[in-house]
């Protein structure tokens, strides 16, 4: 991903030529292709759509950043809505990747949290809509394990050898690995870097494997008995798995919110600024933050809720760190999980 979003940057495709944003007003096309994460939306939101608003929905899932942004540089899916991290969005803002939202038909955008509409990754929303907040921990199951992790070492214990993973995710991989020694999720020090490089080279014979969401379905059968996981899908997993239980490492993790942007060159334009403006709506919100365990970032939705994921507190926050885009260091980055993986 590095070097296609490197390139794609610096050739700076030209922004679209009104920079303010286009009218999304009028009639519904009668198509709308979204790209989320896996397990990151409610039964029926895509169908409880389709049948108000009278547009079939094609629905895609990926379970990195890095699949989803290949995708949109390569730009021949036509997709209308995918789900960047903060930490991208302003490097698709920059590289000319996504046209500016029509706040004219997002009448419900008042139910986000001033928080997150203040966000550093798109100051007011111009690009992105704030979808959920997570981070990232450790899921384990409490009945396999002699003594329950605290530290991100804990990967390497020999006694969980094959029981193990991680994230199949770069940035989180040698963001884990960072962190382990105290050094920053966004380091861009060489030296820190091929530390964490030989950190994660170490603990790599003790996974079973990389791997994102899909390792719930592990959990639950107790084939892994620790996964580096992100918070929601730790809370899907519970849902069927009482003895999992979920952890922040004591030298800290990272925080991520994600937002729902549309492509350059998304062709149903009006049509995605309908779901945008459904899944403001309070009750939406409240059901997929609800079915999904992330952080509501919809203020509205939150009353709503049996069990709202609460927002971290003081002590937490002081060991939450937001992942930044990486600049020039992306690159290095990229070749050092390519590393990772092929070791
Ligand atoms: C969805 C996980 C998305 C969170 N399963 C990672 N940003």
């Amino acid at each position: 991903m590095g070097s296609l979003l490197a390139s794609c940057v610096t050739k700076r495709e030209a922004p679209p030529a009104n920079e303010a944003a286009l009218p999304a007003t009028g009639p519904l096309e009668g198509e709308l292709r979204i790209f989320n994460w896996s397990d990151y939306i409610a039964a029926d939101t895509i169908s409880r759509f389709e049948k108000e608003f009278n547009v079939r929905v094609i629905y895609d899932t990926y379970e990195s950043n890095e699949e989803m942004v290949a995708k949109l540089v390569a730009g021949g899916d036509g997709y209308d809505i995918v789900s960047p991290s903060g930490y991208l969005v302003p490097v698709l803002i920059e590289g000319g990747l996504l046209q500016p939202l029509d706040h004219a038909v997002l009448g419900n955008w008042s139910n986000l949290l001033p928080l997150f509409v203040d966000a550093e990754a798109d100051r007011g929303g111009r690009y992105a809509m704030p979808y959920q907040w997570g981070m990232t921990g450790l899921a384990y199951r409490r009945d396999l394990v002699a003594t329950p992790p605290t530290s991100w070492g804990d990967l390497g214990a020999s006694a969980l050898r094959g029981k193990v993973t991680m994230l199949d995710d770069g940035r989180e991989v040698l963001g884990a690995m960072l962190k382990w020694r105290g050094h920053s999720v966004n380091s861009i020090d060489r030296a820190e870097l091929d530390a964490a490089l030989r950190d994660a080279l170490a603990v790599k014979p003790n996974l079973r494997a990389y791997l994102s969401a899909t390792v719930k379905g592990q959990l639950v059968s107790g084939d892994i008995a620790v996964a580096q996981l992100w918070s929601g899908d730790t809370r899907q997993a519970q849902l069927e798995e009482s003895r999992i239980e979920f952890m922040m490492p004591r030298e800290g993790t990272l925080i991520f919110t994600d937002y729902l942007v549309l492509p350059r060159r998304a062709p149903n334009r009006r049509a995605a600024h309908a779901f945008l403006n459904y899944v403001l709506r309070p009750e939406v919100a409240a059901e997929i933050a609800e079915q999904t365990g992330y952080g509501p970032v919809n203020g509205a939705a939150i009353g709503r809720m049996r069990r709202p994921v609460a927002a971290p507190d003081g002590d937490m926050l002081s060991r939450l760190e937001f992942q930044r885009d990486l600049g020039a260091a992306t690159d290095l980055w990229d070749r050092l999980w390519t590393e990772i993986k092929a070791g």
